[in-house]
């Protein structure tokens, strides 16, 4: 899968964090999720429970649970308290590569087990489209997905390795995404210490609201 086979407003940045940069991310990584321990979001209406755990940084975080769905809330929903804060060599990130001025208000935080994976959706929780999303990789590779607008079009596979950094902007942000499974990686990205549990974490910088 080359770069230049990428759908239009997807930008992908492979190796933008170097190993000393991944090493220095998941030691905040680690430091948040002392303060915001993982929780698993269960799917609205079913209660489902999804395969990935998460956590947030920044003044809103993403949740989900049976009764009131998919949304954004200032608070922990386990510890009640606000969420810490987005460690600074995101935010330097997303000041360079997000062509906004505003910065994002919410950082989720997707830790995968080896088994974990997630469907194809859009991510459309968000009042202000017109900001991109920044996504982050840290550990095992995975194989993801992008799709179209409309559900059950023709998708994309694409290999996301630690380090790598996904803009999903203008004509993308709707675009329909997921990850199918981990890869088995062997080599470097394994040495990073994530957080109990966890052989891959994914971030995602987020505009909420309106500039
Ligand atoms: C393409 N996370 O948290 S990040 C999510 O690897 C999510 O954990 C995945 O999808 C993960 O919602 C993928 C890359 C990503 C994020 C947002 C997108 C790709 C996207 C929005 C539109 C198109
Ligand atoms: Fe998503």
């Amino acid at each position: 899968m080359l770069a230049s086979d990428l759908p239009p407003g997807v930008v992908l940045r492979r190796g933008f964090l170097d190993a000393a940069a991944q090493e220095a991310l998941a030691r905040e990584i680690r430091e948040i999720v002392t303060r915001a321990p993982l929780f698993v979001s269960v799917m609205p209406k079913t209660g489902a429970p999804m395969s990935v755990r998460m956590t947030n940084c920044g003044s809103l975080g993403w949740m989900s649970d049976k009764e009131r769905g998919y949304r954004y809330e200032p608070r922990h929903p386990v510890t009640g308290e606000p969420w810490p804060a987005i460690p600074k060599v995101l935010l330097d990130a997303w000041g360079m590569l997000a062509d906004c001025p505003a910065p994002p208000e919410a950082c989720l935080i997707n830790a995968y087990g080896p088994e974990a994976r997630m469907g194809l959706h859009q991510d459309r929780d968000e009042k202000e489209l017109s900001a991109p999303i920044v996504s982050f990789s840290l550990g095992a590779d995975c194989l993801f997905r992008i799709g179209g607008l409309k559900r059950g079009g023709a998708t994309v596979p694409l290999v996301l390795s630690s380090g790598d950094v996904l803009i999903l902007g203008g004509e993308a942000r709707m675009r329909h995404h997921g990850v199918d499974r981990i890869l088995p990686t062997l080599a470097p990205p394994n040495v990073l210490q994530l957080p109990a549990g966890a052989v891959r974490v994914n971030l995602t910088l987020r505009r909420v609201n309106g500039a």
